[in-house]
């Protein structure tokens, strides 16, 4: 349903008049407490955050802690009832899993992944509250034909189709393999967090079914795109498995056809505030499903630290 004091309108009707890119009114730190000056980050850190919209740490983890990722993965491709869940995207040619949502909730490995003291550390500093996930995925993304996503803002979506109110969320991407600059790597628009970029294009019944693998809609306009990167540049972090991207939920990003021999595979978790909790959907007829904006499971995560030894 679309909601006429939407501090964030978009999905606008094509003969709606075209609303300018506006700056941000949230904060990119959310610190008026006490959660900024008790986590890992220092101010440093903090305002690389503030200024680009995303971190990356180069070998967070070793290497050897991605290993049970990649068992769990194949002992799934076996199980005919996971296979046939909506939660499995799989290859339409090869039948590979290229994505399992909620994998927090089906995996005990990533659940503790997502409570580990060094990331929810650095979260809970971020977004200055407790937190949840509000989804999370593993991406199987195979070397020759592992597909791109266009550029996007991901709080754009949540916002519109999940009924995120504010921006106050982080996405954290965990590398099961390589990111090299040839297999499709993660491109993010270094300031463009501090815009909202309302989008043209209704969004239809059930778009979920499509944007999953290739989003159309919801997507800024080429001008907005070149304004953000004339002014920001583009990057696109290279690091081994185990390397550690956060960023911001509004920083537009997007990733390349991969056409390399080489899979790029990663954990895709995002972290909401308590105090963000989804609403309904601020320009949708009907709320997406669980899987891919949490409503049930919203209790604060609880840390956990486990392979101490392997950090
Ligand atoms: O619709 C979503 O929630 C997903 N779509 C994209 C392109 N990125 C964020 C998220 O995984
Ligand atoms: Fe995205």
């Amino acid at each position: 349903m679309k909601q006429s004091n939407d501090a964030f309108p978009s999905r606008l009707k094509e003969s709606e008049d075209r609303v300018e890119p506006f700056i941000r009114t949230d904060p990119v730190v959310h610190s008026g407490n006490e959660y900024r000056w008790h986590g890992p980050l220092d101010e440093v850190a903090l305002s690389k955050y503030e200024r680009d919209g995303f971190l990356w740490f180069k070998g967070f983890f070793n290497q050897e802690r991605m290993a049970p990722f990649f068992d769990e993965l194949r002992e799934m491709s076996q199980d005919k009832e996971m296979l046939a869940s909506d939660q499995v995207i799989q290859d339409p040619n090869t039948g590979d899993i290229r994505s399992v949502f909620a994998m927090h909730e089906l995996s005990d490995h990533f659940s503790r992944l997502t409570r580990d003291p060094r990331i929810l550390g650095m979260v809970r500093q971020l977004l200055g509250s407790e937190v949840y996930i509000h989804q999370s995925r593993i991406n199987d993304k195979l070397g020759f034909e592992g597909s791109g996503f266009y550029w996007h803002s991901d709080f754009e979506t949540w916002h519109s189709e999940d009924g995120m109110p504010r921006m106050r969320s982080v996405s954290a991407s965990l590398m099961l393999t390589d990111n090299n600059e040839f297999n499709g790597p993660l491109m993010l628009i270094p300031g463009s967090h501090h815009y909202f970029i309302p989008c043209v294009g209704e969004t239809p019944d059930l778009n979920w079914q499509e944007s999953l693998k290739a989003q159309r809609l919801g997507v800024p306009d080429q001008k907005a795109l070149a304004m953000m990167a004339n002014r920001g540049g583009i990057q696109a972090p290279k690091g081994p498995a185990g390397s550690l991207m956060l960023f911001e939920g509004n920083t537009l990003h997007a990733s390349n056809l991969n056409m390399s021999p080489w899979p790029r595979s990663n954990l895709f978790f995002v972290y909401n505030s308590v105090d963000n909790l989804l609403k309904e959907p601020y320009a949708a007829k009907s709320e997406r499903p669980d899987f891919l904006g949490a409503r049930k499971n919203t209790a604060p995560l609880t840390m956990h630290d486990d392979f101490p030894e392997l950090a």
